[in-house]
């Protein structure tokens, strides 16, 4: 039970770098002294900066104390050179005798490397504590380290009666202001977000958070021609965007291009291809804000985690239709303000 409460405060101090350890795993790290009590503790803070258990033991007044400690941490230490070094090296070197971990480490440079060392230097190692929550904590690295795309979450805003906009694809306001307000929150949680070419033409959205601080999320959108207008947001250079097309243009600040092959034209075939170099370049997940193609496309191939729908009491009548999906295989439904959100996940 105490085991338990150590693990849960790791993670409760790994969650503390929500959003600035991208790409990399949010990771928190507990040490326990002799007398069975916290006396250090970190966290993996920055992309690129120390880790967790770097942290977490420089935090320890008497270093001596680590020969007799026991350390908590979230994700299997490192066992390679990255930006910083091992630090399976770091816990043989200082003589802890004991480390308990959440999860295993996905990454192909540490995958078990790190625990075997640990074990080949004689210390105990045990993982698996929490391993459900910790795997929910960093289900967008998971899902990148194992599936090798992006994390995808499907979001939208459907009428009472199942439509997503006016007939012609003609922008309503759907939703109210607190579903907005919260869908600016999810654009700083997501590295990228990504709209279809007759929402960016129609909808001429800004795709940046203005309601919520936080990092603002790569915008992607498909323009097979290059038929939508450069006078839109999208092309504003006011934040990275990328175009998947079938045509060429060369680059501007803050805007790319990206020409897919001629055999790669309908959205079910563009959509992998599209995912695939997200992961590439790195993108942890994005947020797919429509429309119905590229949704119904995604759900089709099976390619989303998660789908956050926001259901208004208003009729529209006519118009074009949300993609179909049970409603009554939601995890959780919850009200926002006048609407109904009702969250999935794909298991
Ligand atoms: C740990 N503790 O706190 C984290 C780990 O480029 P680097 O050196 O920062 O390495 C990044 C990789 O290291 C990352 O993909 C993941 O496998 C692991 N992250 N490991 O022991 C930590 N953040
Ligand atoms: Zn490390």
């Amino acid at each position: 039970m105490t085991d338990e409460l150590f693990m849960r405060r790791a993670l409760d101090l790994a969650a503390l770098g929500q959003g600035t350890t991208r790409p990399n795993p949010m990771v928190g790290c507990v040490v326990v002294g002799p007398a069975g009590t916290i006396i250090g503790e970190g966290y993996h803070q920055q992309y690129g900066g120390p880790h967790a258990e770097v942290n977490a033991l420089a935090s320890v007044e008497d270093q001596d104390l680590l020969r007799q400690s026991r350390v908590f941490v979230t994700l299997e230490p490192c066992s390679h050179h990255g930006k910083t070094p091992p630090c399976a090296d770091l816990l043989i070197a200082k003589g802890v005798p004991e480390v308990v971990v959440c999860n295993d480490d996905p990454n192909p440079l540490v995958s078990g490397r790190g625990l075997n060392k640990l074990r080949a230097a004689g210390i105990k190692v045990s993982t698996g504590l929490l391993a459900t929550e910790g795997r929910a904590l960093n289900k967008r690295f998971f899902t990148m380290q194992e599936k090798k795309r992006p994390y995808v979450v499907l979001k939208w805003a459907e009428s009472a009666d199942g439509f997503l906009a006016g007939p012609h694809f003609q922008p309503v306001q759907i939703s109210g202001p607190q579903a907005g307000l919260l869908t600016h929150k999810w654009r700083t949680e997501e590295a990228a977000i990504l709209v279809g070419t007759r929402t960016a033409l129609h909808d001429n959205p800004r795709l940046n958070a203005r309601e919520w601080p936080g990092p603002q999320p790569v915008r992607i959108t498909l323009d097979k021609n290059l038929s939508l207008p450069p006078s839109h947001h999208l092309f504003d250079g006011s934040q990275p965007t990328l175009v998947y097309t079938h045509r060429h243009r060369d680059a501007r600040p803050n805007l790319d291009f990206i020409t897919l092959p001629p055999d790669i034209a309908a959205a079910p075939d563009v959509l992998p291809a599209v995912l695939a170099d997200l992961h590439a370049r790195g993108l942890e997940s994005v947020l797919v804000e429509g429309g119905p193609t590229v949704v119904g496309a995604l759900l089709a191939s099976d390619l989303w985690d998660e789908m956050r729908v926001f259901r208004s009491p208003r009729r529209l009548e006519r118009g074009i239709a949300a993609p179909r999906v049970g409603l009554r295989s939601w995890r959780t439904a919850e009200n926002v303000g006048e609407d109904k959100l009702f969250w999935f996940e794909n298991h």
